[in-house]
């Protein structure tokens, strides 16, 4: 029952600013993508139900349809773990066998820790808490449609709001036993860009032991392999999830054994934006002031410590392995995290956008549009095929876009999304992009690439 399906926006405006169709365009990739209650991240490599993506593939159907959008999001929470730790991965029993590695039996959660609901299977770590952003979009969606659609938009936000809170009381409790401001990530995949060179450093001391054989089903999705991390990567990624195993997932052994532990500047930045929304949404169903309190403490160490990680000569905010007591000096889209937590000084402002239209990112000549790439192509670890090392992701862009104009830097946001809209009207909804060349990689018709067109179209409409 497609109860709030919105009709399309068709004013002549609205027309101008939507390049070759996206939008439809957009809406059947989503579509395609959908089963009965979320959606699936790619068509072939992604078959299950992934954090992040989620997020983002809700706030991008918040345009097109509210209830779709918040069954997306109710979905994922139904598996959140008694911890509060909303998991990276849920295992769709019905997805083709062997079709992604690796699969639920390898992860084992739920016979490793109660903390892990038993069905459907999730994985044991978790992703960027994108969540509470998207949530608020739900309901700013809803605004101004009829009585009903608003009461059941609040009614979701009544709804949410717990499981938000245990969450990010997680992730500032558990993954953060320092009290520090920042989110301790226990595997790349946590952060989102799994082979960043952000990690390379760290992944390198890395020792891989006896590693129980595997078979890697991506390489089948993609059309190069080298779009993909390469196989030594792989080992280290499977090698520290048999670390978290033996750990049972218990937070305190993984503190006290584990060889990755970085303070992820991204991921924390991400939390910062995300309470900022919680906030609004604390405010909408009346929680109570403790909780506003405790909320605003958050954000504002947050900042604090993102500011202790500004590196004044790159101009760019940097991680910090806490096993090796020392920052990843590495340029990537990650050390815009101060513009994605918000609440910048004037001066601080100017810096980032001096370092994002520098060469070392958005203003580097060679670009086929004036969009960051993932790593500067300064960086030694830089390869534009490369998944996170290089190419244009447009998730990343829709990060920027919305935190300039949380700035205030609105024709600077403008800018991005005008290019990135563009570069989707031309390449399709590709997972990412070639930056020197503008070729589509990765699996195509990523769900959050739609995603992230359709909120792009729908700031344009007003
Ligand atoms: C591992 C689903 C996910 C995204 C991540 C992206 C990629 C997985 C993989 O795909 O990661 O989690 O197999 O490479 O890096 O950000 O959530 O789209």
């Amino acid at each position: 029952m497609k109860e709030d399906l919105e009709p399309e926006n068709t004013t002549p405006e609205a027309a101008r600013d939507r390049p070759a169709g996206v939008q439809p365009l957009a809406a059947g990739v989503l579509r395609r993508n959908g089963l009965e209650s979320w959606t699936k991240p790619g068509p072939s490599l992604y078959p299950h139900q992934w954090s992040w993506d989620s997020a983002f593939i809700a706030l991008g159907l918040a345009h097109l349809d509210n209830r779709r959008a918040r069954r997306e999001l109710e979905t994922l929470f139904a598996s959140q773990w008694a911890s509060g730790k909303v998991p990276h991965i849920v295992f769709d029993p019905e997805a083709p066998p062997q079709s992604y590695f690796p699969d639920a039996e390898r992860w084992s959660s739920a016979a490793l820790s109660s903390d892990a609901p038993s069905s459907p299977h999730t994985s044991g770590l978790c992703q960027p808490p994108v969540h509470a952003i998207a949530v608020l979009r739900i309901w700013e969606a809803a605004q101004g449609k009829d009585e009903r659609r608003v009461e059941l938009a609040r009614e979701f936000l009544r709804d949410s709001y717990p499981r938000l809170l245990a969450w990010h009381l997680y992730l500032t409790t558990a993954r953060d036993p320092e009290g520090s401001g920042l989110v301790t990530i226990y595997h790349p995949w946590e952060s989102g860009t799994d082979n960043s060179p952000r990690w390379d450093a760290t992944l390198e001391k890395v020792e891989v032991g006896d590693l129980p054989p595997y078979t890697r089903y991506d390489l089948k999705h993609v059309s190069d392999p080298s779009h993909r991390p390469t196989d030594a990567e792989y080992d280290r990624y499977l090698w520290l999830l048999e670390m978290l195993k033996r750990a049972c997932y218990d937070e305190a052994t993984i503190y006290e054994s584990h060889p990755f532990l970085v303070k992820d500047v991204l991921f924390s930045a991400i939390l910062i934006a995300a309470n900022e929304a919680l906030l609004e949404i604390a405010a909408v169903v009346g929680a109570p002031d403790e909780e506003q309190a405790l909320i605003e403490g958050w954000i504002e160490r947050g900042r604090n410590s993102l500011e202790e990680c500004w590196d004044d000569d790159l101009k760019l905010c940097l991680d910090y392995d806490l096993r090796a007591e020392r920052y990843a000096r590495v340029c990537t889209v990650a050390g815009f995290a101060p513009l994605i937590a918000g609440g910048l000084s004037p001066s601080r402002l100017e810096d980032l956008l001096q370092t994002l239209d520098s060469p070392s990112f958005a203003g580097n000549p060679r670009l086929d549009r004036p969009l960051p790439p993932s790593t500067s192509p300064d960086e030694p670890g830089f390869h534009p095929r490369s998944y996170w090392r290089g190419p244009t992701w447009p998730v990343a862009n829709w990060l920027l876009w919305w935190s300039l104009i949380r700035a205030g830097a609105h024709d600077r946001a403008e800018s991005i999304r005008q290019a990135s809209l563009a570069q989707l009207a031309e390449g399709g909804f590709a997972e990412y992009f070639e930056p020197f060349t503008g070729e589509p990689l990765g699996s195509p018709d990523q769900s959050w690439t739609a995603a992230v067109a359709l909120d792009f179209l729908a700031a344009g409409s007003g």
